[in-house]
């Protein structure tokens, strides 16, 4: 059996990343449970000229960035112009020239380091948009080995994407791998929209788009969860309500402007206001730990959240009752399974996101014979797949409130009916048929010699 090379952004130590919730996890698993190696950043910054060591540990090889790098690469392209930008948000996308040439000279550096590791047979499977241009750089180097990507992110809309400056340097970036694989048929078709109507890719007949010159896969693989991490999830005791008519609606979402959080929290105080039978009957409890906090567009979220449920909180609440309740930390996953299984209602409504695991995770932590009803965003990819969930659309804070009262008001039948329905999608489509998938299409993709040598 080949050697499956993972790459990505960032390596955790394998134990650490089974904590870490996520694609970590994910990829954890890929990596402990075949003949493998991950390659990545470490997560260290040091400075200039003594990044080019890397550290080898068993199936683990990594690499620091220095600081230079860490600005321009990811502080800066990857976070402030490809996320915003896939996510819809152009309005926050910094578009500077030196981040793309930063972003370039990190791949091209981590190719370098990767390539004396690689052997002959290995298939390589990069993944998510801060390595975009990893392939291409390995080519460069004359790597002929199966490249398979992986967006853990939505791809926008064809007009959205070139409106980045670098849009056709990334299309050939892109055209260099064998196999891209993306969550949703949505974004395939946003991708190959782009491809045909901006760069006049063509699909041949078996199926495959030729553009540059090359010829590339494209196809939806929704990304799964491993569900018995939260089959044996309790309800806790220190989240039981004082009283037990009380309910509690959970949401748990990195403090991201893509999250809808406002959006969340407006919805919940509509629900009160429109509805006042419910004050004091149920809670919001928000798990919303900070992240990239070094890009700017991050700092105003905490803020505007903060107040907003500041002024939810001190218009409605009561000396025994606190409408909503906000923590900024991370939790061991344990916990937050106990959470999930605690809490009535999950309220996963992004205005965009990539699939959203916590929707999965939340499915799999219910009590099957009584189990809760899972709210979820149009805009999350986990909602062309999870159709048996209450879908709303975040804009909409009227029908996103409406939804709160029916998913108080359903009757155990229905939520049995549908999360029956969700939990068997969840183990059907979990993270090991997610990976087997992609691999075995990167194989009939491949190889490289057979693909790209077209005239
Ligand atoms: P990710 O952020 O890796 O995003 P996401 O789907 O948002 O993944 O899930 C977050 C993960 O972090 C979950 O596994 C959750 O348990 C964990 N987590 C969140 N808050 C936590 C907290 N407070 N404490 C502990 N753990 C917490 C990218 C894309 C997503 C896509 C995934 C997978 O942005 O759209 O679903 O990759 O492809």
């Amino acid at each position: 059996m080949s050697r499956l090379v993972v790459v990505s952004n960032r390596v955790l130590d394998l134990g650490k990343a089974a904590r870490a919730g996520g694609v970590a996890v994910t990829l954890a698993d890929i990596v402990r449970t075949r003949k493998a190696l991950w390659f990545g950043w470490n997560g260290e910054i040091e400075p200039a000229g003594q990044v080019d060591a890397v550290g080898r540990e068993g199936r683990i090889a990594t690499a620091p960035l220095s600081d230079i790098e860490y600005a321009g690469y990811y502080v800066g392209y990857a976070n402030s112009v490809l996320w915003p930008v896939f996510h819809n948000r152009l309005d926050l996308a910094q578009f500077e020239a030196r981040f793309f040439e930063r972003f370039v000279d990190v791949n091209r550096r981590l190719t370098g380091l990767l390539q004396p590791m690689l052997r002959p047979d290995d298939v390589i499977w990069v993944h998510d948009y801060h390595l975009i241009p990893f392939a291409a750089e390995l080519r460069k180097r004359g790597v002929g080995n199966p490249i398979g990507f992986f967006l853990h992110i939505p791809f926008p809309p064809w007009q959205t994407f070139m409106a980045v400056p670098e849009h056709k340097e990334l299309a050939r970036a892109l055209a260099a791998y064998d196999l891209i694989g993306l969550q949703t048929t949505a974004d395939v078709a946003n991708l190959m929209n782009y491809m045909m109507s901006a760069l006049h890719g063509r699909i041949v007949p078996d199926g495959r788009i030729r553009l540059f010159d090359q010829l590339v896969s494209v196809a939806s693989f929704p990304i799964g969860i491993d569900p018995t991490n939260f089959a044996k999830a309790k309800r806790a005791s220190d989240l039981v309500q004082a009283r037990s008519s009380v309910s509690r609606v959970v949401g748990v979402d990195r403090l991201d402007y893509t999250k809808g959080l406002p959006h969340k929290f407006k919805a919940f105080g509509r629900l009160l206001d429109k509805y006042p039978q419910y004050q004091r009957q149920v809670v919001l409890t928000q798990i919303a730990p900070p992240t990239r906090e070094t890009v700017e567009a991050y700092s105003d979220i905490r803020h505007e959240l903060e107040s907003l449920a500041g002024s939810i909180n001190g218009r409605l609440g009561e000396l025994d009752w606190v409408p909503i309740h906000y923590i900024y930390r991370s939790m061991p996953r344990r916990r937050l399974g106990d959470i999930y299984r605690s809490s009535q209602i999950c309220m996963v409504t992004p205005l965009r996101d990539g699939m959203n695991l916590i929707a999965k995770e939340y499915v799999a932590a219910q009590d099957a014979a009584d189990p809760g009803v899972l709210i979820l965003s149009q805009f999350a990819g986990a909602a062309e797949e999870m159709s048996e969930a209450l879908i709303v659309n975040p804009y909409n804070i009227e029908e996103t409130a409406e939804a709160l009262r029916s998913a108080l008001e359903m009757d155990l039948t229905e939520r049995r009916a549908r999360h029956g329905a969700l939990l068997q999608g969840v183990y059907k489509r979990d993270a090991a048929a997610w990976s087997q998938l992609f691999l075995e299409h990167l194989k009939r993709a491949g190889p490289y010699s057979a693909s790209h040598e077209v005239a």
